[in-house]
């Protein structure tokens, strides 16, 4: 059966970007057909300017938000990264196959780092490591896919080079993992500026949806979208990015193809109400799952607890053997 990995990073509320972009897959397929986990990748969250409460919160979150999602424990494996030390302990030695020309072209970076000195603040080394130890969470596990947006290809293939590179120099320690991506709505796109993706860290909220917000606020921000000018609807993500991105938001929710939606519509406003009501219907069940799942703290708890212990097992054989692999002495 193949492996499967792919984590959310807590460093917002969960985004309609992070739920079409990966974590509808993650419950609808991969748990099905996958050995597969799911990780809060909390140590991540530490890369930029953070506050410690917040960032706790947000974990707990996210996490109660994946099991809401339909993530079944006894299908899959659930966790938190900082509870399991092997990624910190891989991305050390994957530190020493990787350079720093190789990090600092990552446009993550480059975006994040620009983002902090324009913010008058400075850039912490964990920015620029960061792909690395999300190289290290991915090859812990022997993972075949990573089921992720369109924003984290450039990670996942700097993850292959240094597993290929890993393995030509050491011995073959690491499986090779290739990307997956939805069919639409591989890069939901800011609802007021259609250019720049739906982060959960923008500061631009009325441009995202959150998946814990209230069905009228949905409704507002989608009703607001930016469109482009001309009033005909149709799918071109170059000409007309506002449209598009509801056509793409839309066709996710309902199925169906973007460009054969588009002639289903007259007007913007006809397609927004139908956005706007495809979307609340989708978060709908998520949303009560998560209330129950907050009125249940222990068994959320208990899922973590649980699976980081599953996590541990699987990921320590093969960091011990890149440990040996690469020329640390065994402790007795
Ligand atoms: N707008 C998006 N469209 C499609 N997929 C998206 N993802 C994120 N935003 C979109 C996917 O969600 C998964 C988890 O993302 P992450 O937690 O690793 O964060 P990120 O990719 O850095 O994006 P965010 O949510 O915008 O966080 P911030 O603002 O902190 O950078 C990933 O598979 C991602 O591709």
């Amino acid at each position: 059966m193949k492996r499967v990995f792919s984590g959310i990073k807590p460093t917002g509320h969960l985004t309609l970007g992070n739920y079409l972009g990966a974590m509808r897959r993650w419950s609808e397929v991969d748990q099905h057909e996958a050995d597969a986990l799911f990780c809060v990748v909390d140590l991540h969250a530490l890369t930029v300017d953070h506050d410690p409460g917040r960032v706790r919160r947000l974990s707990r979150q996210a996490a109660t938000l994946l099991l809401a999602t339909g993530l079944d424990p006894r299908l899959c494996t659930v966790f938190v990264q900082s509870h399991v030390d092997e990624h910190a302990r891989l991305s050390y030695l994957l530190e020493c196959v990787a350079t720093d020309g190789e990090m600092r072209r990552m446009i993550q970076y480059k975006e994040k780092a620009a983002a902090e000195r324009a913010r008058g603040g400075s850039v912490r080394l964990s920015l620029l490591t960061y792909p690395v130890l999300m190289a290290a969470d991915i090859l812990a596990y022997g993972t075949d896919e990573v089921p992720v947006g369109d924003d984290q290809t450039q990670h996942v293939e700097l993850t292959r080079d240094l597993a290929v590179r890993f393995n030509q120099r050491y011995g073959r320690t690491f499986v090779v993992p290739r990307t997956t991506h939805p069919e639409v709505a591989a890069r939901v796109m800011n609802l007021q500026d259609p250019t720049s993706k739906m982060g959960k860290s923008d500061d631009v909220g009325p441009g995202v949806v959150y998946l814990l917000d209230e069905p009228e606020t949905v409704r507002k921000k989608i009703m607001r979208a930016v469109t482009d000018s001309g009033s005909d609807v149709v799918h071109d993500r170059e000409a007309r990015p506002g449209v598009s991105n509801l056509l793409e938001i839309l066709a996710a929710c309902e199925g169906g193809d973007p460009e054969e939606l588009a002639g289903a519509y007259e007007t913007y406003g006809s397609l927004k109400k139908e956005t706007a009501e495809a979307v609340v219907e989708l978060l709908k069940p998520v949303q009560r799952r998560h209330q129950e799942l907050c009125a249940d703290p222990s068994y959320v708890e208990g899922v973590l607890r649980e699976g980081a212990e599953r996590a541990r097992e699987m990921a320590r054989p093969r960091v011990d053997a890149a440990y040996r692999a690469i020329g640390l002495l065994p402790a007795g």
